[in-house]
């Protein structure tokens, strides 16, 4: 039941990261909506801490002081205006929710919301949280109540992740305070939320809290009884006891290994046949929120991998399009800032603020953002995604870097690794004229009376090809 998003058929997620509440009220208008975007998700929009000294890295807000909408990205009232002009154009909002800990050890102060907090007092005024809403420390079996072995169920969700003081999931009280503030949020008229580190949240847990959750808000558009939506956060490569399946009863997990199947499968396309892949344990297609990379793996956190992102460039825009043209998961992609290194928050004129985003002429973004789900290619590629949606994989051709397929008898995608393909294929698609969508039908297909086509493509920066039935320019 909480597998669902509802988008009104749209079938992906853009994650924009560090975003203000205002610039995503705005993208929601002149971009998202037009394209055809079901949902963004947002940054941890609860009151969290403000890591001065080391600069307002963009990881000071997956430490929460309290459950207020006071963050770096803004206030309630623009966070209220937001979810309000996306959801008027059909794009939903998606909350990333950090509740399986406060703030770390070590840390007191004052947040963004101006509550005080003292976390080794395991004192959070602002919700209130006191001593007793943290994990009993009998209940963590390392010797230094922190996180080391990943083979120890009991440590990785009864321990400290990384010294962040670890909430007590099992207790009435921390499970109404998290209810509450998801409550909030849904009757804001949010879809959904992504749980962060739900490996080291006991399943039960979540059940619990999730089955005080309110259904979605009809005021907001979504039909009468439709359970929010939730992907959980749960970094499973295979080789630790804690797996995606253990999750399944509480909505979707994060699948960690298609990132590394389109890594590889980009690298050398005859991988490319092979991305879900059951016997590894993989989530099946229902259960996955599937990416290419996150805001964590694009800079070495959460364990890292061989992953693509931005900074591979035409490689990494295979791998978007390849992800969307495919039938696996529901998929989000990923909106970027350049960074010079990890901890690097997003652009500022300083003091911790955030720069709007700017948007050039030619569509593309300026001011430091880059702005992925606006590349050309990836754009058109979640079109594609939504008209061949419900169609599986037919037709499959790969011989050397280049590769094809069809989605049913809906859409026929291809792409060549170097710039250059001209081949007739089989494309399983009714006769009659197509407009090539990466060229705004610049580029006209023909499909023949036997459902083949010549499929050229000619270019070096995006060398990918899609026509679908019904898909015009967009
Ligand atoms: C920061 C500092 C730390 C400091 C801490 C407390 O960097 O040095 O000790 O604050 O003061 C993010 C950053 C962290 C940051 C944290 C809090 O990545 O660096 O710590 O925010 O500000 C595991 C978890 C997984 C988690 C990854 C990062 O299982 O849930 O680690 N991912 C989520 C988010 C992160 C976020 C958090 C959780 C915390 O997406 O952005 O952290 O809210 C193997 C295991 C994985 C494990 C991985 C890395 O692969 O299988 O489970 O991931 O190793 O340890
Ligand atoms: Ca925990």
């Amino acid at each position: 039941a909480y597998d669902t998003p509802y988008c009104d058929g749209r079938q992906t997620i853009v994650h924009l990261f560090e975003w203000k509440w205002t610039d995503i009220a705005a993208e929601c208008e002149r971009f998202l909506g037009p394209n055809e975007f079901c949902a963004v998700q947002v940054s941890p929009p609860m009151e969290h801490l403000l890591a001065s000294s080391s600069g307002y890295p963009w990881w000071q807000r997956y430490q929460p002081i309290s459950y207020k909408l006071e963050s770096r990205s803004g206030n309630e009232a623009e966070f209220i205006d937001m979810v309000n002009r996306c959801n008027a154009v059909g794009v939903r909002i998606i909350v990333d929710a950090v509740v399986n800990h406060m703030t770390g050890i070590g840390q007191s102060g004052t947040g963004s919301g101006g509550s005080s907090f003292n976390a080794d007092n395991r004192d959070f005024p602002g919700v209130p949280y006191g001593y007793n809403d943290f994990t009993p420390r009998d209940q963590c079996p390392s010797s230094d109540g922190q996180i080391h072995d990943y083979s120890n169920v009991n440590e990785v969700r009864n321990c400290m992740l990384v010294g962040l003081t670890d909430l007590y999931g099992g207790s009435d009280y921390v499970r109404q305070k998290v209810s509450e503030y998801f409550n909030h949020v849904i009757d804001l008229g949010v879809m959904g939320f992504r749980v962060d580190a739900s490996k080291h949240m006991w399943p039960g847990d979540l059940e619990a809290i999730q089955g005080l959750t309110k259904d979605l808000n009809t005021d907001a558009g979504f039909p009468a009884g439709a359970r929010p939506f939730f992907y959980h956060e749960v970094i499973d490569q295979g080789g630790e006891p804690i797996t995606v399946q253990d999750y399944f009863s509480v909505g979707r997990t994060t699948e960690f290994r298609f990132g590394k199947k389109i890594a590889w499968g980009v690298n050398d396309f005859s991988q490319l046949g092979n991305i879900y892949d059951a016997g590894w344990g993989m989530a099946p297609s229902d259960k996955a929120l599937n990416f290419v990379d996150n805001h964590d793996n694009q800079r070495g956190h959460g364990g890292g991998g061989d992953i693509l992102t931005f900074q591979n460039g035409k490689d990494y825009t295979l791998g978007v399009c390849f992800s969307l043209a495919h039938d696996y998961g529901f998929m989000r992609i990923m909106s970027s800032y350049y960074f010079d290194n990890s901890d690097q928050g997003p652009p500022s004129g300083g003091g911790g603020s955030t720069s709007d985003v700017v948007i050039n002429d030619d569509g593309t973004c300026g001011g430091g953002w880059v702005c992925e789900h606006r590349w050309n290619a990836i754009t058109q590629m979640v079109r594609f995604r939504n008209a061949v949606a419900g169609t599986s994989i037919e037709n499959w051709y790969q011989e050397g870097d280049n590769v094809a397929f069809s989605r049913g008898n809906k859409g026929f995608f291809a792409m060549t690794k170097y710039g250059s393909f001209d081949k007739t294929l089989q494309t399983g698609l009714p006769a009659g004229t197509y407009c090539e969508l990466i060229s705004h039908c610049a580029n006209q297909v023909t499909v023949n009376a036997d459902g083949t086509a010549m499929v050229s493509i000619h270019n070096e920066q995006e060398p990918v090809f899609a026509i679908c039935v019904g898909c015009g320019d967009g």
